[in-house]
């Protein structure tokens, strides 16, 4: 099993990197866990408390979870993943069952903040875009998919994204064994990842 990790700040382009190393792998050798499935549960709060937590603290992640359904995958193991509504801004009633694959991929904004999480990681990956271009991102996407409006996506961005991101996220680029520049479409870096894989996956079964 490859278990690799991918972190980068909000808009850098994390979910498209891993939709391009997953395209060329057949479905049944490859899993994905997403960070954003494990937000804390906030179903005892109410909406208008929800909107005022900080999701870009590493405290607003439940961490022992994902540790635990890591091991779980290492050992064999299938577990359930939370769905989680970035409308709702709270966990779901779904799970998605979520089987051990040869290659695992953990994809999240804080996800090398964690030392343990960082050590379960056979391959860390930091993806890097400048901040106007992710901001530029962020603002699409959450106006488009997220329902939010242009005040509102900007007021967190100044308060609560940026700082949390110079705090948080990016020192964790230190950690990473490749940074993937995404300011354009990265063809090259991805085939690149591609075949380290594939060189992993090939050694593993001899
Ligand atoms: P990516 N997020 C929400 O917008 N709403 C939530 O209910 C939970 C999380 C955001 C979070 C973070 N910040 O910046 C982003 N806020 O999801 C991480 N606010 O997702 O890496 O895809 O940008
Ligand atoms: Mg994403």
């Amino acid at each position: 099993m490859l278990i690799i990790g991918i972190a980068g700040g909000t808009g850098s382009g994390k979910t498209t990197v891993v939709q391009q190393i997953v395209e060329e792998l057949p479905a049944d050798e490859v899993c994905i866990i997403s960070q954003d499935s494990y937000y804390k549960d906030t179903s005892h709060l109410s909406y208008e408390e929800r909107i005022k937590i900080n999701f870009d603290h590493p405290q607003a992640i439940d961490f022992d979870l994902l540790v635990h359904h890591l091991k779980e995958l290492k050992k064999g193991n299938p577990f359930e993943q939370p769905v989680y509504s970035f409308v709702e801004h709270n966990r779901t009633a779904e799970t998605v069952t979520t089987h051990p694959r040869k290659v695992v991929i953990v994809e999240g904004i804080l996800i090398l903040t964690h030392p343990e999480i960082r050590q379960l990681f056979d391959i860390k990956i930091f993806v890097h875009a400048d901040s106007d271009e992710r901001l530029i991102r962020r603002l699409k996407r959450d106006i488009a998919e997220r329902g939010r409006d242009l005040d509102e996506v900007l007021t967190r961005y100044q308060n609560t994204l940026k700082p949390m991101h110079l705090q948080f996220i990016e020192p964790t680029k230190e950690f990473a064994d490749i940074i993937i520049p995404t300011n354009k479409y990265n063809t090259v870096a991805v085939n690149v990842i591609r075949s380290i894989i594939n060189q992993k996956l090939s050694k593993n079964e001899s």
